[in-house]
């Protein structure tokens, strides 16, 4: 296994970068900062986590008034497949290097009654300085602000590790006035799931949409650009 933390670091973006991924970060990972559930075979016992963010159609966005469209919903599966693939294919990478990697899913549940993943994408994102956590409680990038998904891969391949960056809403309120569910505050501590998540059982049930998803507060929230 190569020591060279900045040469790998470097190889791993460059690839990640010609899958279609927009941000590429990297995070000493803490299970429990993270809320892991995984086990340490599972890679709770892993050192790194790869941060990396897919950025969404603008223009599929701006379909979006107050709940998500068909249009949408394929989006929003496509960006899971593309983050998904680029991460197995990154871990395939990393362990013909010599390495261990475990790709954690972009969107699968692993407790239902509670919402839970395996671990928390926007606190790796984070850690990995893709942004901070806004008003609308998702991970908010200085560029293309809330609309971004997520993927971590977990490692032991010796890597660069990134800073957190500073940045916050200011005087910006956006997704708190078009929430449907008015779920949202001005600290994202406020973010009520529950109303979130009934909201989001209506769509998928009533408008064909067939996920948990409702875009609302991600069209709010482009970014600088
Ligand atoms: C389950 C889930 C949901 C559930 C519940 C979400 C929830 N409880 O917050 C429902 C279905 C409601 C949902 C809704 C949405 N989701 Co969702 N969801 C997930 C999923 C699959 C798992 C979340 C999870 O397990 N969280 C575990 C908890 C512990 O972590 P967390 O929620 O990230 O919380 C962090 C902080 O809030 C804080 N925290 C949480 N609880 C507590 C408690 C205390 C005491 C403290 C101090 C801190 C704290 O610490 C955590 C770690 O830093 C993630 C993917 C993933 N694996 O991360 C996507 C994810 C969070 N969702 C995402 C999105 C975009 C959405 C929606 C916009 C739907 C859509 N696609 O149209 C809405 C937005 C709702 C909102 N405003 O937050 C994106 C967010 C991208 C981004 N830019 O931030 C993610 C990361 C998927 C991805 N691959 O990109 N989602
Ligand atoms: S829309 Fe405005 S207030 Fe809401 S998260 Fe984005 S920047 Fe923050
Ligand atoms: S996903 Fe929809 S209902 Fe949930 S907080 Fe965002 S805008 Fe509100």
């Amino acid at each position: 296994m190569k020591a060279d933390s900045e040469g790998n670091y470097k190889e791993l973006k460059a690839f990640a970068l010609k899958q279609g991924i927009a941000l590429f970060g990297v995070a000493k990972f803490d299970p429990e900062e993270a809320r892991s559930l995984l086990s340490d075979r599972e890679g709770n016992d892993l050192p790194f986590a790869i941060s990396m963010g897919v950025r969404l159609s603008r223009t599929v966005l701006e379909g979006i008034v107050d709940r998500p469209t068909l249009l949408y919903q394929w989006h929003y599966r496509q960006a899971n497949y593309l983050l998904d693939r680029t991460a197995f294919l990154l871990s395939l990478q990393i362990q013909d290097k010599g390495a261990r990697a475990m790709p954690i899913p972009a969107s699968q549940i692993v407790d239902w009654k509670c919402q839970r993943a395996h671990l928390s994408h926007k606190h790796v994102a984070r850690l990995a300085g893709h942004g901070w956590i806004g008003r609308n409680n998702l991970l908010v990038n200085p560029r293309f602000g809330a609309q971004v998904r997520y993927v971590t891969v977990l490692t032991d391949l010796p890597l660069k590790v990134d800073e957190p960056v500073e940045g916050d809403c200011g005087d910006c309120r956006a997704c708190v006035e078009v929430c449907p569910a008015e779920a949202l505050g001005s600290m994202p501590e406020e973010y009520d799931f529950h109303r979130c998540f009934e909201n989001l059982k209506t769509f998928a049930r009533e408008h064909r949409i067939g996920h948990y998803i409702c875009g609302v507060c991600v069209r709010a929230c482009p970014g600088k650009g």
